[in-house]
């Protein structure tokens, strides 16, 4: 597939949210996706992979979960290809996300129409049978997502976590793992010992009013340092960050020594449609020209962008 495919100048007029369609009711507080970002100044290399962003719904084709936490606005697989082709990149990463709890047909949906362009991250429950594996599979999932979020998920004990580890293990899948940084002492040895590849979501969520040089974010590096097969998105400034936009200063250092340190196992994502923010909704535009920012020459910034989502999401 070569650089500069389906690249857009323009978001079609329809891009705009639209509530949640199928009867259900978004979230009264909730926000949605910038309808108008602008268009980068950074332009993405040819072949960059938006490696974390969901699909909700929409609704009245795939319901939202009955134990989900949240009642997003639609945010079908359409309008992601339009911000996909608009931003610059060429593929994406769709994570499954909560609010469609274990139920995976609107990441299969949009993996099968994306003609190769998006691999998935799935959730499965425990006693997933091999068949659903095999058509996941199929579809262009390579990963499941385990949650421990407890505002957005019953989290799953570990045992339960293990055995859906090595079921996934031998289809070449990774874990995709997301937790706050409070919790990591607790959990570390636990994902020490998962037997995939780990992809940890937004750094670990780090506080970022403590120092990225600091003991808090250090045991995190140090579980990147002692664990080869550990990755990171340097993703999602607007979620950590309490100096706020449109620059997110505060969440620059920690992304910057993620990519020092470990230039061959970092991934970067939009995050689109943003689920569950409070304060501010990016311009996904603006997400965009943060990348330079953290990494900050070409070869970097092609590792996080292409080779290295490419090599994880797209060996086969
Ligand atoms: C994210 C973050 C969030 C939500 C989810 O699956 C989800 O519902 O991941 C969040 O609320 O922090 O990565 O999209």
């Amino acid at each position: 597939m070569s650089g500069n495919i389906g690249r857009s100048a323009v978001l079609p007029a329809d891009f705009a949210a639209a509530p949640a369609s199928g009867g259900f009711k978004t979230d009264a507080n909730w926000l949605n996706f910038h309808s108008n970002p602008s268009k980068p100044r950074f332009v993405v290399p040819p072949g960059a992979v938006d490696a974390h962003c969901h699909v909700f719904g929409p609704g009245d084709r795939f319901p939202y979960a009955a134990e989900r936490k949240y009642a997003p606005c639609d945010a079908p697989k359409e309008k992601l290809w339009q911000l996909r082709d608009f931003l610059g990149f060429e593929r994406n990463v769709i994570v499954q996300a909560t609010c469609h709890g274990a139920d995976n047909r609107a990441l299969v949906d949009a993996l099968q129409a994306s003609q190769g362009r998006a691999r998935g991250v799935a959730t499965v429950r425990d006693g997933v049978s091999e068949e659903e594996l095999v058509q996941l599979d199929r579809a262009g999932v390579r990963g499941v997502r385990f949650n421990f979020v407890k505002r957005l998920v019953d989290v799953t004990p570990p045992d339960v976590l293990m055995r859906i580890a090595k079921r996934v293990a031998p289809l070449g899948w990774h874990i995709v793992i997301y937790f706050e940084a409070a919790d990591l002492p607790n959990l570390f040895g636990f994902f020490a010992s998962l037997p995939t590849p780990v992809v940890v979501d937004h750094m670990g969520r780090p506080d970022v009013t403590r120092p990225a040089e600091g003991p808090e974010f250090g045991l995190f590096t140090r579980l990147m340092a002692e664990n080869e097969n550990f990755w990171c998105k340097v993703s999602c400034p607007e979620r950590l960050s309490v100096s706020g936009p449109p620059d997110y200063e505060d969440v620059i250092p920690f992304a910057r020594r993620i990519i020092d340190e470990f230039p061959d196992r970092v991934l970067w994502g939009t995050d689109w449609p943003h689920p569950n923010l409070k304060g501010h909704m990016p311009d996904d535009g603006r997400l965009v020209d943060y990348i330079p920012r953290v990494a900050t020459n070409a070869d970097s910034q092609h590792r996080l962008l292409v080779a290295n989502p490419m090599r994880l999401y797209w060996s086969r």
